[in-house]
Protein backbone atom coordinates (compact mmCIF):
# COMPACT_ATOMS: atom_id res chain seq x y z
CA UNK A 1 0.00 0.00 0.00
CA UNK A 2 0.95 3.54 -0.76
CA UNK A 3 0.27 6.73 0.85
CA UNK A 4 -0.35 10.19 -1.40
CA UNK A 5 0.68 13.27 0.55
CA UNK A 6 -1.12 15.76 -1.64
CA UNK A 7 -0.56 19.41 -1.33
CA UNK A 8 -3.23 21.58 -3.15
CA UNK A 9 -5.03 25.34 -3.56
CA UNK A 10 -7.88 25.45 -1.09
CA UNK A 11 -10.06 26.74 -4.20
CA UNK A 12 -9.34 22.92 -6.07
CA UNK A 13 -9.74 21.04 -2.71
CA UNK A 14 -13.36 20.32 -2.41
CA UNK A 15 -13.84 19.17 -5.73
CA UNK A 16 -10.83 16.99 -5.79
CA UNK A 17 -12.13 15.28 -2.32
CA UNK A 18 -15.33 14.73 -4.51
CA UNK A 19 -13.97 13.80 -7.52
CA UNK A 20 -11.98 10.91 -5.66
CA UNK A 21 -14.32 9.74 -3.10
CA UNK A 22 -16.81 9.51 -6.26
CA UNK A 23 -13.99 6.49 -7.57
CA UNK A 24 -14.41 5.22 -4.12
CA UNK A 25 -11.04 6.49 -2.45
CA UNK A 26 -11.01 7.95 0.63
CA UNK A 27 -9.29 10.93 1.71
CA UNK A 28 -8.09 13.14 4.70
CA UNK A 29 -8.43 16.42 4.42
CA UNK A 30 -6.25 18.66 6.27
CA UNK A 31 -5.84 22.75 6.93
CA UNK A 32 -2.12 23.26 6.00
CA UNK A 33 -0.07 26.32 5.60
CA UNK A 34 2.54 27.27 2.96
CA UNK A 35 6.04 28.06 4.46
CA UNK A 36 7.06 30.38 1.66
CA UNK A 37 3.82 32.15 0.79
CA UNK A 38 2.37 31.75 4.96
CA UNK A 39 -0.86 31.57 3.10
CA UNK A 40 -3.79 28.30 3.73
CA UNK A 41 -3.62 25.82 1.60
CA UNK A 42 -5.02 21.80 1.87
CA UNK A 43 -2.96 18.88 2.26
CA UNK A 44 -4.72 15.24 1.46
CA UNK A 45 -3.84 11.93 2.63
CA UNK A 46 -4.78 8.85 0.46
CA UNK A 47 -4.27 5.39 0.71
CA UNK A 48 -4.19 3.52 -2.22
CA UNK A 49 -2.73 0.33 -3.57
CA UNK A 50 0.13 0.64 -5.78
CA UNK A 51 -1.41 0.10 -9.12
CA UNK A 52 -4.30 3.20 -8.11
CA UNK A 53 -1.64 5.47 -7.89
CA UNK A 54 -1.79 6.77 -11.65
CA UNK A 55 -5.71 7.36 -11.10
CA UNK A 56 -5.23 8.92 -8.56
CA UNK A 57 -2.27 11.23 -10.36
CA UNK A 58 -4.75 11.37 -13.55
CA UNK A 59 -7.69 12.69 -11.31
CA UNK A 60 -5.53 15.28 -9.79
CA UNK A 61 -4.35 16.69 -12.97
CA UNK A 62 -7.77 17.12 -14.00
CA UNK A 63 -9.33 18.38 -10.94
CA UNK A 64 -6.20 21.01 -9.55
CA UNK A 65 -5.04 24.05 -11.55
CA UNK A 66 -1.90 25.73 -11.34
CA UNK A 67 -2.48 29.99 -10.83
CA UNK A 68 -0.05 32.95 -10.49
CA UNK A 69 -0.25 35.11 -7.61
CA UNK A 70 1.30 38.64 -6.23
CA UNK A 71 2.31 38.15 -3.35
CA UNK A 72 5.20 39.72 -0.70
CA UNK A 73 7.14 36.13 0.69
CA UNK A 74 7.23 35.48 4.52
CA UNK A 75 10.66 34.40 3.11
CA UNK A 76 13.08 36.16 1.27
CA UNK A 77 14.37 34.77 -2.25
CA UNK A 78 17.73 34.11 -2.09
CA UNK A 79 18.63 37.13 0.12
CA UNK A 80 20.75 36.30 3.06
CA UNK A 81 21.12 38.08 6.74
CA UNK A 82 19.13 40.76 8.20
CA UNK A 83 18.86 43.50 5.55
CA UNK A 84 15.89 41.90 3.68
CA UNK A 85 12.74 44.15 2.97
CA UNK A 86 9.96 42.28 1.41
CA UNK A 87 8.95 43.10 -2.07
CA UNK A 88 5.43 42.15 -4.22
CA UNK A 89 7.08 38.78 -6.35
CA UNK A 90 4.84 37.16 -9.02
CA UNK A 91 5.27 33.07 -8.25
CA UNK A 92 3.31 30.36 -9.92
CA UNK A 93 1.73 27.85 -7.44
CA UNK A 94 1.25 24.53 -9.00
CA UNK A 95 -1.26 22.12 -9.81
CA UNK A 96 -0.39 20.37 -6.97
CA UNK A 97 2.70 19.27 -5.02
CA UNK A 98 2.47 15.25 -4.44
CA UNK A 99 4.52 12.80 -2.63
CA UNK A 100 3.78 8.88 -2.69
CA UNK A 101 5.47 7.09 0.54
CA UNK A 102 5.67 3.43 1.34
CA UNK A 103 3.21 2.18 4.07
CA UNK A 104 4.99 -0.10 6.24
CA UNK A 105 1.92 -1.30 7.78
CA UNK A 106 -1.81 -0.51 7.24
CA UNK A 107 -4.90 -1.35 9.69
CA UNK A 108 -8.03 -0.63 10.28
CA UNK A 109 -9.32 -1.29 14.16
P1 LIG B 1 4.33 27.74 -0.32
O1 LIG B 1 5.54 27.29 0.41
O2 LIG B 1 3.57 28.88 0.30
O3 LIG B 1 4.79 28.14 -1.81
C1 LIG B 1 3.88 28.74 -2.74
C2 LIG B 1 4.57 28.96 -4.08
O4 LIG B 1 5.65 29.87 -3.92
C3 LIG B 1 5.21 27.70 -4.66
O5 LIG B 1 4.23 26.97 -5.38
C4 LIG B 1 6.32 28.26 -5.54
O6 LIG B 1 5.79 28.70 -6.79
C5 LIG B 1 6.75 29.49 -4.78
N1 LIG B 1 7.91 29.20 -3.94
C6 LIG B 1 7.98 28.42 -2.85
N2 LIG B 1 9.22 28.45 -2.31
C7 LIG B 1 9.95 29.28 -3.08
C8 LIG B 1 11.30 29.75 -3.03
N3 LIG B 1 12.15 29.35 -2.07
N4 LIG B 1 11.71 30.62 -4.01
C9 LIG B 1 10.86 31.02 -4.96
N5 LIG B 1 9.56 30.64 -5.06
C10 LIG B 1 9.11 29.77 -4.13
P2 LIG B 1 4.28 25.37 -5.37
O7 LIG B 1 5.69 24.91 -5.69
O8 LIG B 1 3.20 24.91 -6.28
O9 LIG B 1 3.98 24.91 -3.88
C11 LIG B 1 2.69 25.05 -3.31
C12 LIG B 1 2.73 24.63 -1.86
O10 LIG B 1 3.07 23.23 -1.81
C13 LIG B 1 3.80 25.32 -1.01
O11 LIG B 1 3.31 26.55 -0.51
C14 LIG B 1 4.05 24.29 0.10
O12 LIG B 1 3.01 24.37 1.08
C15 LIG B 1 3.89 22.98 -0.65
N6 LIG B 1 5.18 22.43 -1.12
C16 LIG B 1 5.74 22.62 -2.32
N7 LIG B 1 6.89 21.94 -2.42
C17 LIG B 1 7.06 21.31 -1.24
C18 LIG B 1 8.08 20.45 -0.71
N8 LIG B 1 9.17 20.08 -1.42
N9 LIG B 1 7.94 19.98 0.56
C19 LIG B 1 6.84 20.33 1.30
N10 LIG B 1 5.85 21.13 0.85
C20 LIG B 1 5.96 21.63 -0.40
Amino acid sequence: MKLIIAIVQDKDAGKLVMELSKRNFRTTKLASTGGFLGGGNTTLLIGVEESKISEVTDIIKETCHSRKKVTTPVIPIGVAGDSYIPLPTEVNIGGATMFVVDVEHFEKI
